[in-house]
């Protein structure tokens, strides 16, 4: 009885690492930049964030101008150009009281900042007021950006029923019930 439930325990974990699948999608309007994330269900446990993630700062632009990372991500802030930059954010997801300045920094340097809260986090520069880029945090390691066409792919999410949500700069962010089986589209439209 003993080895019969040790044996369902390992057909059981070894079937839920195999019953996974993709979403893919188009959100419209369509363009690159687009961030579509798998919000967290309850009681599920995610793989850990991988290594940290760059942002750079080179040509006078945030680059990417929008990352995506998983919760608990550290990102490391360069700076590429021969000029100083400074990095900081208002808010995070509108809340104010997530601001923060990582400071002015010369080139050469990194600076790391670990993101523990999920949500859009708004990049500028106070050297140079027409910079900005984003930083969405998603709360799974199943997100993805859009292409030039608007489309979407977000590899190997485990079959279950999901919330997921789209984002655009700018545009209204809109959630909606997914359910993966085997496969599943969702499309979004943002206003
Ligand atoms: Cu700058």
């Amino acid at each position: 009885m003993k080895t019969f439930a040790k044996y369902m325990a390992v057909f059981a974990a070894t079937a839920t690492l195999a019953l996974c699948a993709d979403i893919t999608g188009t959100v419209t309007p369509g363009k690159a930049g687009s961030v579509v994330y798998v919000n967290a269900n309850p009681g599920q446990s995610y793989p850990a964030p991988p290594k940290p993630v760059i942002m750079d700062q080179k040509s006078l632009l945030f680059q990417p101008h929008v990352l995506a990372v998983q919760v608990g991500s550290t990102v490391e802030f360069r700076n590429s150009d021969k000029v100083q930059h400074n990095i900081f954010w208002p808010s995070i997801s509108g809340n104010k009281k997530m601001s923060h300045n990582m400071g002015t920094w010369p080139t050469g340097e990194a600076r790391p900042f670990k993101f523990d809260t999920v949500g859009v986090v708004p990049l500028l520069c106070n050297v140079h007021p027409e910079m900005s880029g984003f930083i969405v945090v998603s709360p799974t390691p199943y997100y993805a950006i859009t292409d030039e066409s608007g489309k979407y792919k977000i590899s190997g999410v485990p079959n279950g029923s999901y919330t997921v949500t789209a984002w655009h700069e700018g545009k209204k962010a809109q959630s909606k019930p997914v359910t993966v089986s085997n496969e599943a589209t969702a499309d979004f439209d943002l206003k």
